[in-house]
């Protein structure tokens, strides 16, 4: 988002802020993790350098969920600049727990990192997959000067992570990285994401 760079409070989201601030949790000193329902396509935070987390899959060329609401959003010059990254091995260009960076077109964030959480019944280390998706997400983030950065619910949906366990992880990594940011939010589409992430972020930043 371009424009000056005061930071302002969360009223400033486009999106609606259904929670009313019961979502909202200190990280440090000067952070916070704000979790609420919603679309993330329509997330930003006016006047800063602000980030969505895309969960992709290894191909990053679009998909569901998530991933196509996404690309659609942004338009098919998104599509063509994940095109243009980098394959590692035939048809890879994120291996499952890494994340890759782009600009976000129409959106109205400054980027979007694209991230692959793991696939639940297949991978064999899912836990390690997803902290590595997380964490490697707020790295990328950190690294390219972003201070705000929205998530969904990683591997959640299609590849069918179990909400409480995912929210632990998202959480307890976040936590991680409570200085490098002044706000990381979680908008969540569904009710049972939403309320896991609720009840693991009250048990985990009393
Ligand atoms: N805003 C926020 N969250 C959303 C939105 C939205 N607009 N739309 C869906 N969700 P999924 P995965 C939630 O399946 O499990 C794709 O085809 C959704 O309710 O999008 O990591 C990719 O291309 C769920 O809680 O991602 C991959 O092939 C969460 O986002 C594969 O799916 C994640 O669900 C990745 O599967």
């Amino acid at each position: 988002s371009g424009g000056d760079s005061v930071a302002r409070a969360p009223s400033s989201l486009a999106s609606e802020n259904v929670d009313c601030g019961a979502g909202r949790f200190r990280l440090s000193l000067s952070s916070f993790l704000d979790i609420r329902k919603g679309d993330i396509t329509v997330w930003s935070v006016d006047g800063s350098t602000d980030a969505i987390v895309n969960a992709a899959n290894e191909r990053m060329l679009g998909g569901g969920g998530v991933d196509g609401a996404i690309h659609r959003a942004a338009g098919p010059e998104l599509v063509a600049a994940c095109r243009a990254v980098p394959e590692v091995r035939p048809g890879v260009r994120c291996p499952t727990g890494e994340a890759r960076i782009t600009p976000a077109f129409r959106l109205p964030v400054s980027y979007v990192i694209h991230t692959v959480g793991p696939i639940y019944d297949t991978d064999k280390q899912p836990e390690v997959s997803l902290r590595n998706a997380y964490r490697n997400s707020l790295r990328l983030a950190k690294e390219n000067g972003i201070m705000y950065i929205a998530f969904p619910a990683i591997s959640c949906g299609v590849y069918r992570y179990p909400y409480e366990a995912a929210s632990k992880i998202a959480i307890s990594a976040v936590k991680e990285f409570s200085d490098d940011f002044k706000e990381v939010h979680f908008v969540l589409f569904s009710d049972d994401t939403y309320n896991a992430w609720l009840d693991t972020a009250r048990e985990l930043l009393p």
